[in-house]
């Protein structure tokens, strides 16, 4: 098994020519969980199978159109009484799965990268994109600590991001995120409105699905 802080060595990650400032505090990582990309997956579907991707319910009793899974000792969730995160898997009963030690080694590495040392993330949400999938736009304010920053790697098909500032109006800035791709979302970007674009599906080599992993500090 190949040691997962080999295989996201910041050193080699050309951060002049791949890091690209989107807003004060969010920083795109362009490419920087490519070389894991592999491990990252195959650790992704084998947390699938203990904990099931699902599509949940809004408070609104919207069923999402994204399906959700989690691990970490947190998780987030949402049904009709509200969103929240919990210790158990509300499927299965269980405590959610370990966070893969690769999972967390890219998402500290990543945010050292960003320029937030000592992130120590206790839930991963993984969300699953098919073709037709959206996120409208949200915060995410269900932490307890809104110091820490979050994390986002996507996986699999590119999709369209969409953030917009402090408040829901105005126009959403957009940017195409692609298999690899890693953005820290920290300091004044924490609170910044965000959402993905419906996803188109394509055939690709990168599958039908997109996969985004959030790491989160949320106790
Ligand atoms: C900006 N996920 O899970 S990742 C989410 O691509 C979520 O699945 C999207 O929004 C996805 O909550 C977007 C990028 C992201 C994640 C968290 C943020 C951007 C953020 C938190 C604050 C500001
Ligand atoms: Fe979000």
């Amino acid at each position: 098994m190949t040691p997962p802080e080999t295989i996201f060595p910041t050193d080699l990650f050309e951060e002049g020519r791949r890091a690209m400032p989107l807003q004060p505090g969010a920083m795109l990582l362009g490419g920087f969980a490519s070389p894991g990309a592999d491990a990252l997956l195959a650790d992704l579907h084998r947390v699938a199978e203990v904990a099931p991707f699902r599509k949940m319910v809004t408070p609104g009793g919207w069923q999402m159109s994204v399906a959700m899974t989690n691990c970490g000792s947190l998780g987030w969730m949402t049904d009709r009484t509200g969103y929240r995160y919990d210790a158990l898997d509300p499927w299965t009963g269980n405590p959610w799965p370990e966070m893969p030690e690769t999972f967390r080694c890219l998402a500290e590495r990543a945010a050292e990268v960003a320029g937030y040392a000592r992130f120590d993330p206790d839930s991963c949400l993984m969300n699953r994109y098919e073709p037709g999938s959206r996120l409208s736009l949200h915060q995410d304010r269900n932490e307890r600590d809104f110091d820490a920053p979050i994390v986002s790697v996507s996986l699999g098909l590119a999709a369209t991001f969409l953030w917009g500032g402090a408040t829901r109006s105005g126009k959403p800035m957009r940017v195409r995120l692609f298999h690899g791709d890693v953005v820290v979302w920290g300091g004044p970007a924490r609170l910044t409105f965000h959402g993905v674009d419906t996803l188109r599906g394509s055939v690709s080599l990168a599958g039908e699905f997109r996969y985004n992993l959030t790491f989160r500090a949320a106790r």
